[in-house]
């Protein structure tokens, strides 16, 4: 039997509670392989009692943890990052598996998730204080920053390592422990992860996973008074709910949808910016909260732009990841991301956008059973139509023209949205004029990989409130204390 079978095997039906491995009293929930319809195995659905089991175990082993040296901290985080990269083949299997993108980009998720776990073993270390001057000699104040305490991290289907990792190696670093509660159908490697963390000997209860839906496991952890943070990714819509459902003051970082959009001017590189489009539109399926959704090309080069998307549009390899680890989309993950596409297709057709590029089911028998869609490029669109307007969060986009450059900064930052924005242009005074002013946490020029792991990622408005990555990543599971002392003076003064 394969390591990842065997794996698989191990996590079936299982939670970790404690530092163990914990037969869940219900596992009925089937976990299928989106490109093939087959069993990947069974999950459990956690009732209120393994919950609170899993948070009071994070309870408990926050009054140690939370005190912990860092460098401690430092030496577990390098070791269960060491762990991942060690089994990175198998962790990808089973991401591809239960998440449909293709092998190669589930390899370099795992990767990047190793990355995450060095990456804030040495920040731990870095969790510096202030002083602050007095009014007076004889006073001190410092500011220290502690753990925040017990955090549940609820998370999406789209990038269930990286987006698992985020929170997890922050909350670890700042001395906080954790109950994951990753999202319905790809829960085994949220279970993988934790599973590494035992192996590294964490001590038990820092780490715990929870598996089932989200109306009712994540919800009970949103209501649950014994957890001080929520950290949450996923649409806008539950965040709304999640923040007005809390029953007690809790912290909360929400990462929220978005719909991002691209500017190519008159002075960009149109085969950078066709390159740099099709990555951020269709890579996972355009399931990424940064998807490329909308864009504004200049008049004189709207021609030779569209032109090229679709040609490479329909250049693009559509397979079942497994089997082909090099494809440039696998299978769409989720039902309702698929469903959503289409009516973004239909919605615009109708509304009057041209449809150059994909549009529909690709053929073949290999693909029958599974959830594919090829990537579509709509042109002509514009504000009327859902697709410039709504995160569709599946392999479409749509494409607009424009003649003066306010009036593209005016439709780019025409959403309810704030995460993330592209801009394609050679010339230094546009660039500047639409990085100041795209109302946006994150803008990326001349390139369409808008988060790094040591810069803050975050949206604003609608997309979110708190960073992850950085330093500052780690500081939003921190709580200030200011200590201020008054001394009594030896030498008279
Ligand atoms: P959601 O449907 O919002 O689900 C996200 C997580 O919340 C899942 O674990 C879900 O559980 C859980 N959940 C659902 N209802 C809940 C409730 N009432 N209380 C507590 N938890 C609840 O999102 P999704 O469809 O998985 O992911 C797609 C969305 O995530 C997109 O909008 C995308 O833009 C956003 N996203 C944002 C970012 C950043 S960094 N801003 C990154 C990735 C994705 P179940 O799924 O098990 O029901």
């Amino acid at each position: 039997m394969s390591t990842t079978s065997n794996i698989l095997k191990k996590l079936d039906g299982m939670l970790i509670i404690n530092g163990k491995l914990v037969a869940a009293e219900r596992s009925d929930e089937k976990i299928k392989n989106p490109a093939t319809g087959e069993l990947v195995g069974m999950v459990g659905v956690s009732t209120a009692k393994e919950v609170d089991a899993a948070v009071n175990a994070a309870r408990g082993a926050f009054l140690k943890w939370g005190k912990s040296l860092p460098k401690n901290r430092t030496r577990y985080l390098h070791r269960i990052g060491e762990l991942i990269e060690e089994d990175s083949e198998s962790l990808a299997e089973i991401l591809t598996m239960e998440q449909g993108k293709p092998l190669k980009e589930a390899h370099g998720e795992i990767l990047k998730l190793a990355e995450t776990f060095h990456f804030y073993a040495e920040e731990a270390v870095r969790i510096n204080g202030e002083t602050i001057p007095n009014d007076s000699l004889h006073f001190d104040s410092i500011v220290i920053r502690e753990p925040i305490g017990v955090v549940a991290a609820i998370t999406p289907w789209n990038y269930p390592a990286e987006l698992v990792g985020w929170k997890l190696c922050a909350a670890l670093a700042a001395g906080c422990t954790i109950v994951v509660k990753p999202a319905e159908i790809t829960p085994f490697t949220a279970l993988a992860i934790g599973w590494k963390c035992t192996q590294a000997a964490l001590p038990p209860g820092v780490v715990n996973v929870v598996t089932g839906s989200g109306s009712e496991v994540g919800q009970a952890l949103v209501e649950n008074k014994l957890i001080d943070k929520i950290a949450f990714t996923g649409s806008s819509e539950v965040g709304l709910r999640i923040q007005k459902s809390a029953t007690s003051i809790k912290k909360m970082s929400l990462e929220l949808g978005g719909n991002c959009p691209l500017i190519v001017t008159a002075n960009a590189n149109i085969d950078d910016a066709v390159k740099g489009a099709i990555r951020r539109s269709f890579r996972n399926c355009g399931q990424i909260c940064i998807a490329i959704n909308r864009i504004y090309v200049d008049h004189t080069k709207y021609n030779e732009f569209i032109t090229k998307l679709a040609s490479l549009t329909k250049s693009l390899v559509v397979a079942n990841g497994l089997n082909n680890p090099e494809a440039d989309l696998g299978a769409i993950a989720s039902e309702d991301s698929l469903n959503k596409t289409k009516k973004h297709l239909e919605d615009a057709l109708i509304k009057g956008a041209r449809l150059v590029a994909g549009g529909s089911r690709p053929v073949g028998t290999e693909l029958q059973n599974g959830r594919y869609f090829l990537p579509t490029v709509l042109v002509d669109c514009n504000h009327e139509m859902d697709i410039m307007k709504e995160e569709t969060f599946g392999p479409i986009v749509g494409v607009s023209k424009f003649s003066e450059l306010s009036k593209a900064l005016k439709m780019a930052n025409d959403t309810p949205y704030g995460l993330a924005a592209y801009v394609f242009s050679k010339n230094i005074d546009e660039i500047k004029y639409l990085s100041s002013n795209l109302d946006y946490g994150n803008v990326a020029v001349n390139n369409v990989d808008a988060g790094i792991i040591n810069a803050p990622y975050g949206g604003r408005k609608q997309s979110g409130i708190g960073y992850e990555h950085g330093r500052e990543g780690m500081l939003e599971y921190t709580n200030f204390k200011h200590i201020r002392t008054k001394f009594t003076s030896l030498d008279g003064g």
